[in-house]
């Protein structure tokens, strides 16, 4: 039957010739829509046992960067632990996952990088996913390296950040950079960043509310809103989304005094901050591991959604879990798809990851099949 007379049976169909006929429809097929700013790392990651946290003094689910005391970690676990070697870096692991869900060219990333092996592995990862790098790169510094300690359900990062903390301003600055920031429309940057260039972050931010574009950030890590707080409290009125888990809202909480550990109320607190652009509302989104993802947005009551279950079978690891999900998140954001299709897409390529090793996505691409949308990648 032609799609034309399917839609006009069922009016639920109509999204769905659109996407037929041009699954980009609402970008207009523009490309490198999504902009990405982070720290290109690659992930040392291994299976041990606890041993390994307690000798390095680690908590079994954290991301933390790597004192003196930490440095021996890489070796130990090449050795000892026979550890794989696979693309990472917060934010560059959820443009690629963003990628995934996207049609090819949509996306585009920065970061900075040595000039070695690590950085050409990066290099061919992201080609080879689609996502467009363009690095700085410090030949006088070796790339970035995160050692993932796996334990069960748990992943320990430590990171060794080298040449990911020289990213500059005059590289995003510089104009053949620029020109991709002002082609795109949607910005997406790692809370990692914060201790790196938080004027880079102020740029896009600025650039975003200045233009009524999209500017998405993650609180990555705990930490971050304990000692790189000011920077982190700087760049929140370009807020549009902010995603998290509920540890780091916890510890949101903390550093700003909030009297409460209730994840949806940390998230209407946050939505509720002023904002720089006040055409675009904020919308608050944190996911809670296995438990339901929860969604503040300011004015409008807060939306829970649920978690498929994952038997402890179908786990590999969850180092890149809450990457996945910001990317297909921002896939289904830039598609001009509903926050719920938004959230399910998300759900759906964190659960995909975690049945991989590290932070990565299962080839050939499986398509989204948005329960209310019907088919929405493909
Ligand atoms: C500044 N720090 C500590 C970091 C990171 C980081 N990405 C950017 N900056 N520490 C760990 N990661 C990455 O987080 C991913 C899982 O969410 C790891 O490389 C890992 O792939
Ligand atoms: C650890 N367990 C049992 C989990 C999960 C999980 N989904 C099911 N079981 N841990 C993480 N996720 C998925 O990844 C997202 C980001 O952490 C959830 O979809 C969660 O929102």
């Amino acid at each position: 039957m032609n799609v034309d007379v399917v839609a006009a049976i069922t009016g639920s169909c109509v999204h769905y010739r659109l996407e037929l006929l041009d699954p980009y429809h609402k970008m207009s097929g523009k490309e490198y829509v999504l902009f990405g700013l982070g720290n290109p790392l690659l992930d040392i990651q291994a299976n041990t046992g606890t041993d390994v946290l307690e000798k390095y003094g680690l908590k079994a689910n954290d991301a933390i960067l790597a004192e003196d005391k930490h440095k021996p970690i890489y070796d130990e676990l090449m050795t000892k632990y026979d550890a794989k070697f696979l693309a990472g870096g917060a934010a560059q692991n959820a443009m690629r996952g963003a990628q995934y869900v996207l049609p090819p060219k949509s996306t585009v990333y920065v970061g900075c990088v040595g000039k070695d092996k690590f950085a050409e592995q990066l290099h061919a990862a992201n080609e080879r996913e689609g996502l467009r790098t363009e690095y700085l790169v410090d030949e006088s510094t070796p790339t970035g390296k995160c050692g993932v300690v796996i334990t069960g359900n748990n992943r320990s990062l430590v990171t060794d950040l080298a040449a990911a903390n020289n990213y500059k301003l005059e590289h995003l600055k510089s104009p053949e950079i620029w020109k991709l920031v002002e082609n795109a429309e949607f910005f997406y940057v790692g809370g990692f960043h914060l201790t790196v260039c938080v004027d880079a972050i102020k740029a896009l931010g600025e650039h975003a509310a200045e233009t009524n574009k999209t500017f998405v950030m993650n609180l990555s890590a705990p930490f971050l809103c304990q000692f790189f707080k000011d920077g982190m409290d700087a760049v929140t009125p370009y807020w549009d989304y902010i995603l998290g888990n509920e540890s780091e809202a916890a510890a949101w909480a903390e550093a700003h005094g909030l009297e409460t550990t209730s994840v949806q109320e940390i998230a209407e607190h946050i939505a509720a901050l002023p904002k720089a652009n006040n055409k675009r509302e904020r919308t608050v989104v944190f996911t809670q591991g296995a438990e339901s993802v929860i969604v503040a947005r300011p004015g409008k009551e807060t939306v829970v959604y649920p978690v498929p279950k994952l038997s402890d079978d179908e786990i590999v690891d969850t180092n890149g879990a809450g990457d996945a999900f910001a990317g297909a998140f921002l896939g289904m954001l830039v598609k001009g798809e509903s926050l719920e299709t938004c959230v399910e897409a998300g759900t759906w390529l964190a659960q995909l990851a975690i049945k991989e090793v590290g932070p990565s996505f299962p080839y050939p691409k499986h398509g989204f099949m948005s329960s209310k949308a019907g088919i929405v990648t493909k």
